[in-house]
């Protein structure tokens, strides 16, 4: 049934309410990665979003910092943060969105109890829980064969959770080649460092054989402001030598994150990466001349993006996805959504979470959702205040699109 122009908001309310989300981006993991799944209070309070932040507070000696346990770093962001100053960054209400959603009371303060409340979780019902709260349908991992924790458990072989599906995240061979190929001379890839043929030919072989264990949804890499393509760098030829064939064969779309600025504030470890403009020809080239290719993309500066958004509407085999890390703040996930929206429809993904703590998927969705949803009222006011008319069931279609549907059409496609 059509919907009168005073209902819009109440129908969009409710399909925002009850989507089933597909998080493009996590940094989360299944039970069978154990401690690699971070949850919890002292988890959300050491998020390295939260570790930047307070060290703006203090002049403690960054190495007496990373001396503390997590629960003592936990016990001072708590107290700087939270208590002599009120928590009103993205970051830190967030914590307090993921206190209130999980039934803790923000207002008592008290860190202890809130302890106390995850003590008694056990994590696999913890999950249940952050998912049903958050409406999760599945979340994408973030999975490095390089990193050895994760690497000894995907040799194991054993079935995850279809809730969590993954992504070979590839950087190590992109933007670190003189320490990488040694690893993979170690597992037995007839590689050297010089790309020659041969090398090229045992890149893909690695990639193929672990693509036939992940099953990932996409390959990604996280790329500095600098990354160039076509250019005579080991980045760049091993993309377009192996990665692009790759993808291509194996229909598996690259995910290029542009704009990483690492250890920008060394002192800072993970929380020193900074941001830095990248250039949009790079883009452009690969979509122009790998055009049976599929690219998923986001950028870290804001400044990029309004040029991404033209490059995607040029070419169809570009999916633009996520308000990225220092983009996730209301303010500016509005305006890049309305931007995306004006020209691109519902052919994107505004967002995805990058949680790196479970009960981030709570605060992160919950944050976005209330964005997207002014935005997208505002747009079917606009189009029913010239007559157009729209019904509850086009609306739900058209959320379910935004939140993962028009990205699983994405992957269908073959160009
Ligand atoms: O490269 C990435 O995937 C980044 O999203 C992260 O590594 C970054 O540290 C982060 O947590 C951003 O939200
Ligand atoms: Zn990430």
């Amino acid at each position: 049934m059509n919907i009168r122009k005073e209902d819009v908001s109440k129908a969009v309310k409710k399909a925002i309410d009850e989507v089933q989300i597909i998080d493009l981006h996590t940094h989360i993991f299944d039970l069978r990665f154990k401690d690699l799944l971070l949850w919890g209070i002292d988890d959300l309070l050491t998020y390295h979003y939260l570790i930047a932040e307070v060290m703006r507070f203090s002049d403690m000696p960054y190495d007496e910092f990373w001396k503390m346990t997590k629960t003592e770093q936990a016990n001072f962001i708590w107290k700087k943060l939270f208590i002599e100053n009120s928590p009103v960054s993205e970051a830190t209400r967030g914590v307090i969105t993921v206190l209130k959603s999980v039934g803790l009371d923000p207002a008592i303060r008290d860190l202890e109890s809130y302890r106390k409340f995850f003590a008694s979780k056990k994590v696999s019902e913890y999950v249940d829980l952050v998912f049903k709260i958050a409406k999760i349908k599945y979340v994408i991992m973030t999975n490095d064969p390089f990193v050895e924790d994760e690497r000894k458990i995907w040799i194991k072989n054993e079935k995850g959770d279809a809730r969590f599906k993954s992504a070979l995240r590839i950087d190590p061979l992109l933007v670190k080649w003189s320490s990488s190929y040694l690893k993979l001379k170690e597992w037995g890839y007839n590689v050297e460092e010089k790309l020659t043929e041969k090398t090229f030919s045992e890149i893909k072989r690695f990639l193929s054989e672990w693509m036939d264990r992940m099953n990932p949804v996409y390959m990604a890499a996280s790329l500095p402001p600098e990354f160039k393509v076509p250019a005579d760098t080991e980045t760049a030829l091993i993309i377009e030598n192996a990665i692009i064939p790759v993808s291509y064969e194996r229909n598996v779309p690259f995910a290029m994150m542009i704009g990483a600025k690492r250890l920008s504030n060394p002192q800072l470890k993970l929380a020193g990466d900074s941001v830095g403009k990248a250039d949009i020809n790079t883009i452009e080239y690969m979509a122009r001349m790998y055009p049976h290719n599929k690219f998923l993309l986001t950028m870290l500066s804001k400044e990029n993006q309004h040029e991404l958004v033209v490059a995607a509407r040029k070419f169809r085999n570009i999916h633009v996805f996520g308000c990225w890390w220092f983009l996730n703040n209301p303010s500016i996930v509005d305006e890049i959504t309305r931007e995306r929206m004006e020209m691109l429809g519902l052919s994107f993904t505004p967002q995805h979470s990058d949680a790196r703590v479970l009960d981030q998927l709570i605060y992160k969705w919950d944050h976005s959702k209330k964005v997207i949803e002014k935005v997208l009222m505002d747009k079917y006011s606009d189009i029913l205040e010239d007559g157009w008319t729209v019904t509850d069931d086009e609306i739900k279609r058209d959320v379910e699109k935004l939140f993962g549907g028009e990205f699983e059409e994405f992957l269908k496609r073959k160009f």
